[in-house]
């Protein structure tokens, strides 16, 4: 039988160690330098998205301005966001800021859309709350539940429409809650509403969602030179809603007709910031007050 020397067992045997050593050295340091990169990556993406925010906040800052802005009319822009437009000797301008634009690293885009182009949650009868359901493929029944309930959600008293819904009702849901029984505050408020499913609120890849449609802010009074045409339909009937199309077809109102508005004081903002593909989006009511605009709600960064 053949011995195999000592000293090269001990060799064997402290090479095993090192190797062992190394690996072991070789992962410490290995995840250590993970950790770095983790840190440094999330210290990055931490600085990325600060600045996004900041560039959401200046494309709010602008949209602001273009709101506190002297101008005598608000009209529809092809994708139907709101323009400002001013008087001039010649007639009306229409006020066009560049709303994308590249700063410092990254973009700002922002958005103003106006709330008098929707329908009023606190004043609309029922029958053009029904009716724009109705336009947003709700079938006729729900349409008339939609319609009644957000009725009696603003209503102080307790008795439900015909197909609405009031403490009764809301005290039964998974988490019970009650009818306000006083105004709409946020546009977001008649999700709460009998009827208003997630799909007809936010909409199907087949059907928009009634919250663009609606809104808690202004006076009631639509718009009629901003207002989309399921808008105009639900609040001025089929017959007003294609005069007033055709008439935007080539130009846009500058006297109040059918009972409508030309201008607005009520707008939402949506502005995005991007770093590096990092997008911070913030969302604003803002009302008019003269030539200074006051903030009614705002919605802080959604990371996307
Ligand atoms: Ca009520």
């Amino acid at each position: 039988m053949n011995r195999i020397p000592s000293w090269r067992t001990e060799r064997g045997f402290s090479f095993v160690v090192s190797l062992f050593f190394i690996v072991l050295l070789m992962t410490i340091a290995g995840g250590l330098a993970y950790r770095v990169r983790a840190e440094a990556s999330a210290m990055n993406n931490f600085k990325d998205e600060t600045q996004a925010y900041y560039l959401a906040v200046a494309g709010l800052n602008r949209a602001i301005a273009e709101i506190s802005g002297d101008f005598a009319l608000v009209v529809g822009a092809e994708d139907g966001s709101a323009l400002f437009a001013v008087k001039n000797d010649e007639g009306y301008s229409i006020l066009r800021a560049e709303r994308e634009f590249a700063l410092g690293d990254g973009t700002v885009s922002y958005s103003i859309e106006d709330e008098r182009g929707k329908i009023n949650l606190n004043t609309a009868k029922r029958e053009t709350l029904f009716e724009l359901m109705r336009l947003l493929s709700v079938d006729g029944a729900d349409s008339g539940t939609i319609a009644d309930a957000i009725i009696d959600w603003r209503d102080e008293d307790h008795d439900p429409g015909l197909e609405g819904a009031e403490d009764d009702y809301y005290s039964s849901v998974n988490s019970p809650y009650g009818a306000k029984d006083d105004s709409f505050d946020s546009t977001g408020e008649a999700a709460l509403v009998k009827g208003m499913t997630k799909e007809v609120f936010h909409g199907t890849d087949d059907t928009p969602g009634a919250r663009a449609f609606l809104t808690a802010y202004g006076d009631g009074k639509v718009n009629i030179n901003t207002a989309d045409e399921k808008v105009l339909v639900a609040a001025l009937g089929a017959g007003t809603a294609a005069e007033i199309l055709s008439r935007r077809g080539t130009g846009f109102f500058e006297r109040p007709v059918h009972g409508g508005e030309v201008t607005s004081g009520v707008f939402s903002i949506t502005s995005r910031g991007t770093v590096r593909g990092l997008e911070v989006a913030l969302s604003a009511i803002v009302e008019k007050r003269g030539d200074r605009a006051v903030v009614r709600y705002f919605n802080t960064g959604r990371r996307s």
